[in-house]
């Protein structure tokens, strides 16, 4: 599906540090990127009818694309600590007209799922990549689905299940953890037939995990880098950082969620997931024009 946008070059490993992840799903990689949120769920759009609840979500998308989002994610069940599962069929209803009319604009659509049946769908509908907080493992089918389209997948770490995992999450050693989960995981997508240049891996920054578990990781996160995925980090507007600042709301979190994005470029994160994309290209212009200076 990607067809040969994975091809390394010459000309996108110039200035890279991260020999060998040229592109993910068509996205180059020679500098961080940025992956923009457009969740399609009722706590955002709850006035409107169902056109109006796809067409709300299709407008903010285009306006991430033209503030510089490089990837759109179109999630239409929140995997916030407690929120509810929402059933297949209205899964599908909310996501598939946004990720089809994204699509069709040409931009790189990603669709944030754990049921492979919605997967598949969306990429009949034009998605070229799956991102499962789960990596892939909570649906039987998933990796097999994702093979068999073709498509690029994000591995994320979560301990426990979105309704319960912020109850008591507990690691010897958080950082070996997920890296070893990730390593797992990787070779599972392997073995069915997604190549490693198809797959990148998300530490799952607040999911079964404590603030003293987020900071661990986050410090540490170069460790993944060996593992020869490009690493996708999703801090924006997360707990954590209320909990570090003033508790803030969730809209008023910008300054912290850049904070934490830059510490994990720093240490080899290659693309942002992110509500705010406007203020994250704005500070990447900067830090790469300081980067290449
Ligand atoms: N975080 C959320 C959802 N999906 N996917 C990846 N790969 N990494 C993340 O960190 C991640 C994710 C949080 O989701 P939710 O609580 O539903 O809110 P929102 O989608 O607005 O961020």
């Amino acid at each position: 599906m990607t067809g040969g946008d994975d091809m390394e070059s010459p000309a996108h490993r110039r200035g890279s540090s991260h020999e060998g992840l040229a592109s993910f799903a068509g996205v180059a990689l020679d500098r961080p990127r940025i992956m923009g949120i457009v969740n399609v769920t009722p706590d955002s759009f709850s006035d409107g009818g169902d056109f109006a609840e796809a067409e709300a979500a299709i407008r903010h998308g285009e306006r991430l694309l033209a503030e510089g989002a490089d990837i759109l994610d179109v999630g239409g069940e929140s995997t916030r600590p407690g929120a509810e599962p929402v059933p297949e069929q209205e899964e599908l209803r909310r996501v598939l007209p946004v990720v089809r009319a994204l699509a069709g604009l040409g931009a790189p659509v990603s669709i944030d799922t754990r049921r492979a049946g919605v997967a598949a769908a969306a990429f009949d509908a034009g998605a070229r990549i799956v991102n499962d907080v789960t990596a892939l493992s909570s649906d039987p089918r998933a990796v097999a689905v994702a093979a068999a389209k073709g498509a690029s997948v994000v591995l994320m770490h979560m301990q426990g299940e979105p309704q319960t995992m912020q109850q008591a999450p507990h690691y010897d050693d958080v950082v070996v953890e997920v890296r070893d989960y990730l390593a797992a995981r990787i070779a599972v997508c392997e073995a069915a037939g997604i190549p490693r240049h198809r797959i990148a891996i998300d530490p799952g920054i607040g999911f079964g995990k404590t603030i003293g578990h987020n900071l661990s990781l986050l410090q540490n996160l170069d460790v993944l880098a060996p593992l020869g995925c490009p690493v996708l980090l999703g801090v924006s507007r997360k707990g954590f950082i209320a909990r570090l600042s003033r508790s803030e709301a969730p809209k008023d979190r910008v300054f912290g969620s850049l904070a934490a994005a830059f510490a994990g470029i720093l240490r080899g994160a290659r693309i942002l997931r992110v509500h705010d994309v406007d203020a994250t290209r704005q500070a990447l212009a900067v830090w790469q024009a300081i980067a290449e200076a």
